[in-house]
């Protein structure tokens, strides 16, 4: 018999076939009556496939008495409770690694659109404005600036080797000074702000992180300064971000996630110095397929009694 799966989030649709060929799949994502389904089938699912912006909660977690592991799409796992996972020795994976350079390439992307006004700068060639107008406002360097990477990880260390060639000064703000960096440290993400005339956010989202970025970080980042978003909505006071926009105490951002997703806080619509992007850093066939794949490859190693590629517990 093949072990049942539940499907929170799809996979890419090649690797959601080979998914549905392997196990019996319930899909949670598309069913209008969830509580039925997981009512008639919650006791025969094994595994759950879930992805970084869905995750897993407690309560769905207790209603899988006989689940093993919950395999996840996506670097982050801050929506997966975890802790809930431990208490019954469940595994959870995750994809590190395969995202890191679409992600990292998605950042400067978002960087140079905010530093170089580039959007404002497409409209103005598509309305007519530069012929009526005449040459467009002059924009900012980023070579000779300093650039504040809130989280060198992976991700943010791909970061800053992109960045390197554009020669800006980098600085990072995380637990620990990490060694053989020679990158500005600072281990408190105020003092960084205060540093940095750009401040990339590129932690782990969650508790830990929740609101780090306040209000004061965003004054500090300060009115030519710029705040690059690919981490998470909740790193951020997002209330306060939309403010300092607002009344320029923060010169420009580009975002990549927000707190209400896919809906975020239409105030941000109305804000001309804001690049906005629909959480899709990792968003590429290439990195998807790969994510996917990796998906598969730590369901089959759970059902094969292998240890799992990428576990994150
Ligand atoms: C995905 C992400 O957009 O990896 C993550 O943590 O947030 C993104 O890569 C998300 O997992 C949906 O697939």
């Amino acid at each position: 018999m093949k072990p049942a799966i539940l499907s929170i989030a799809p996979l890419v649709p090649d690797c959601q076939k080979q998914l549905e060929a392997t196990y019996d799949v319930h899909r949670y994502d598309l069913s209008e009556d969830k509580d039925g389904l997981v009512a008639s089938i919650g006791e025969q699912i094994k595994a759950v496939v879930t992805n970084g912006g869905r995750g897993i909660a407690r309560d769905l977690i207790e209603r899988l008495p006989n689940l093993g592991v919950v395999t996840s799409s996506g670097v982050g796992y801050d929506p997966i409770d975890v802790t809930a996972c431990n208490e019954r020795s469940i595994k959870v994976t995750n994809t590190p690694d395969v995202l890191t350079d679409d992600v990292a390439d998605l950042t400067i992307a978002l960087l140079l659109a905010t530093r170089r006004n580039l959007i404002v700068g497409d409209a103005y060639v598509r309305n007519g404005k530069w012929g009526e107008k005449g040459p467009f406002t002059l924009t900012s360097s980023i070579k000779g600036k300093r650039i504040g990477i809130a989280g060198l990880g992976r991700i943010g260390r791909a970061i800053a080797s992109r960045l390197e060639p554009m020669k800006p000064e980098l600085g990072y703000w995380g637990r620990n000074p990490q060694s053989g960096i020679d990158y500005h440290y600072e281990s408190d993400l105020l003092a960084l702000a205060e540093w940095s005339d750009i401040l990339i956010a590129s932690m782990p989202g969650g508790a830990a992180t929740q609101g780090v970025v306040s209000e004061k970080v965003l004054e500090a980042i300060g009115p030519k300064g710029s705040f690059i978003n690919i981490a998470r909505g909740s790193v951020v006071d997002e209330k306060a971000l939309i403010a300092t926009l607002g009344d320029g105490r923060l010169g420009s951002a580009g975002l990549d996630v927000f707190l209400n997703e896919p809906n975020p806080d239409p105030a941000f619509r109305a804000l001309g110095n804001v690049v906005l992007h629909p959480h899709n850093a990792s968003g590429t066939m290439e990195t998807r397929g790969a994510m996917s794949q990796l998906v598969l490859d730590n369901l089959a190693a759970h059902f094969a009694g292998k240890p799992l590629i990428t576990p994150v517990n």
